[in-house]
């Protein structure tokens, strides 16, 4: 049975002023909700009084998408207690909202070993601990506010230590908590899984948000993703998230964000 998703549309994507007026062009071209971005320097919490108004006017955000330069597995201690206690206000944040959770990477742009000098500065073993140390941190934060941490594989030039849902998978079995799951995004499986309803169905229930843009970072429908085979497996696992388009847009913008949910939704079937 075709499952019907539910979509929403990172904010900076929307046109508008405020929140309301970026869910208005939302509604009317299709979506269902509005996927925030956490910035650092508790600049995210600092927005509560705009996210409260926006709540009260009916503006749904259900998902906040971390937007920061370092993360919690940052190599430099300072900037990754810095990144815990972020992603701590975050969730908290989004819990105040009634929402589902808060999305991270282990790091962005911080190494590549694809890229020279290749040898990372801490051994996979370092990274691993690393990783448990902060996903057990935030995790715990996330179950005593009633809401999820997702964790996100990028792809090998973004993130050397998370790039498969497999590796996602393994952490967070590893945490033992149920408010961490794995934060999916089609462009980074696309680069990085051998087939994408393969990884999709093998990583079934721990899969608990879902990011999508193109083969090619642009939007759904502007490159060569094998769009009815992700969102097949989807419906198959029972996902019943939001896709939360995180792209660039080529085109008209507007346009291409209109464009979006009838795409998806025909590539669904
Ligand atoms: C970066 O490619 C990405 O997907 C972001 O969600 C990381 O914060």
């Amino acid at each position: 049975m075709t499952r019907v998703f539910k979509i929403a549309c990172q904010e900076q994507l929307l046109p508008g002023e405020t929140l309301r007026d970026k869910w208005e062009f939302a509604r009317a071209a299709g979506y269902d909700a509005i996927e925030l971005r956490g910035k650092g320097d508790f600049q995210f919490r600092d927005r509560l009084p705009e996210l409260r108004k926006a709540l009260a006017d009916g503006v749904v955000m259900p998902t906040v998408c971390v937007d920061m330069l370092h993360f919690f597995g940052a190599f430099d201690d300072d900037l990754r207690r810095d990144a815990v206690e972020q992603m701590k206000s975050q969730l908290s944040v989004i819990a105040e909202l009634g929402g589902l959770g808060a999305q991270t990477p282990a790091s962005y742009g911080m190494f590549s070993r694809r890229l020279p000098p290749f040898e990372p500065p801490r051994t996979e073993e370092q990274d691993r601990e690393v990783l448990l140390e902060g996903l057990a941190e935030l995790g715990e934060h996330a179950r005593a506010e009633g809401v999820t941490l997702f964790l996100e594989p990028l792809n090998r030039y973004e993130d050397h230590m998370v790039n498969r849902l497999e590796q996602a998978a393994d952490l967070i079995r590893a945490t033992g908590l149920d408010s961490v799951r794995i934060g999916i995004d089609s462009y980074h499986m696309n680069i990085e899984e051998t087939g994408l309803a393969a990884a999709v169905l093998a990583a079934g229930p721990l899969i608990g948000h879902a990011q999508i843009s193109d083969s090619n970072r642009f939007q759904p429908g502007a490159g060569h993703l094998d769009w009815p085979a992700w969102l097949g497996a989807l419906s198959a696992i029972g996902y019943e998230g939001y896709l939360a388009v995180e792209c660039r847009l080529t085109g008209d913008p507007a346009e291409a964000v209109r464009s979006i949910p009838p795409f998806v939704r025909r590539a669904a079937g």
